[in-house]
């Protein structure tokens, strides 16, 4: 029996150093210490030994119970550890790897040259304002002088929604100045900067969607100075100190007087060059003190408060600026393109 009992705690201990997975701890356990195990089966026999002896089996089979206890027990966290290493080995993140660089975009050149002229402005007291792209003809048209027949209300100019010419898509950025006269608390410094619609074919100039500024100044004793002084400090920041401009009388129906503004070209100092193809001037925008009947139309006492206005096409201006030749590249938005600037 004694040689049973050994048998069994050497074999036991064996078994266990070479099993490699929880269940055949499991399994292992059965066998040796289960109710059909063979220590249970040795431990059965113990009736047949004489009472000399049964001291000393009894305590042995003690011992070799509690050395495959103690075994199972040790082995069981071995392979818990290893099962855990194995784990976090294989979910390690090297931190040190260099990450993929995600592909950004690039800022549009027209809007690099927008946000220079906001922040020009912003500087100089104005808000910037937002406005609707779908606007009623009544805010487009009728408040700024542009009645009924005039040109610029026709179907071949315009796009409307309706078939009576009520509802449009904006073919430039005033109704905004418009609401904000009707709206806004006096004096009103403010800039309006958007998309604006009109009927054109795409060519390498026209494209039926494009950009407007416009901006203007109501307040007591405004005059054509103010528009002069403010519309100058403006093109210096844009092009440089020192730059030359000339104010050219013009027409337009909602304001009174008109003039349209050239800037002196950089390039030539005014001699004539392919930049200003020629003309050593460049034209940036058309302006003028707003016609006393808007001002009224939009309930603002045109005897009490003056102002004046601009507006200006953004595309071109970044044309100019970066010297691209085709307005097609500006709406192409191919990267290879914007990210040049
Ligand atoms: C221009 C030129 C001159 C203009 C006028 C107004 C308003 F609403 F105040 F009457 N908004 N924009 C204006 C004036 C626009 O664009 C070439």
């Amino acid at each position: 029996m004694k040689e049973t009992l050994e048998r069994i705690r050497r074999e036991a201990l064996e078994a266990l150093e070479q099993t490699g997975a929880a269940q055949d701890l499991d399994a292992l356990r059965v066998k040796y210490l289960g109710k059909k195990g063979e220590l249970t089966a040795v431990l059965k026999q113990m009736g047949r030994l004489s009472a000399e002896e049964r001291p000393a089996m009894g305590q042995l089979a003690n011992e070799v119970r509690a050395a495959v206890e103690t075994a199972l027990e040790s082995r069981a966290r071995k392979l818990e550890a290893a099962a855990l290493e194995a784990k976090l080995r294989l979910e390690a993140v090297d931190v040190t790897i260099p990450g993929e660089e995600p592909v950004l975009g690039h800022k549009h050149p027209m809007y690099i040259a927008l946000d220079e002229i906001k922040d020009i402005f912003v500087g100089m007291g104005f808000t910037v304002l937002d406005g609707t792209e779908v606007e009623l003809a009544e805010y487009n048209f009728d408040k700024l002088n542009a009645e009924e027949g005039h040109p610029s209300r026709d179907w071949s100019d315009t796009f409307y929604f309706d078939t009576d010419s009520r509802v449009m898509l904006r073919s430039q950025t005033s109704p905004m100045q418009v609401h904000a006269m009707e709206t806004m608390e006096l004096p009103i410094r403010i800039l309006a900067p958007g998309r604006v619609y009109r009927k054109d074919e795409v060519d390498a100039t026209h494209s039926p969607m494009f950009h407007q500024v416009e901006g203007m100044a109501i307040d007591k004793g405004i005059t054509m100075a103010d528009l002069k002084g403010t519309l100058n400090a403006v093109m210096e920041q844009l092009f440089g100190k020192g730059t030359v401009t000339r104010f050219r009388p013009h027409h337009f129906p909602f304001t009174e007087p008109s003039c349209e503004m050239d800037v002196q070209c950089h390039k030539c100092g005014g001699a004539g060059c392919p930049t200003c193809k020629g003309e050593g001037w460049i034209e940036v925008l058309g302006a003028g003190m707003i016609h006393p009947h808007v001002l009224e139309m939009a309930g603002i006492d045109p005897e009490v408060y003056s102002g004046w206005a601009f507006g200006m096409g953004l595309e071109r201006l970044a044309m100019r600026r970066f010297k691209i030749a085709d307005l097609r590249l500006i709406f192409e938005n191919d990267t290879r393109f914007l990210e040049q600037f």
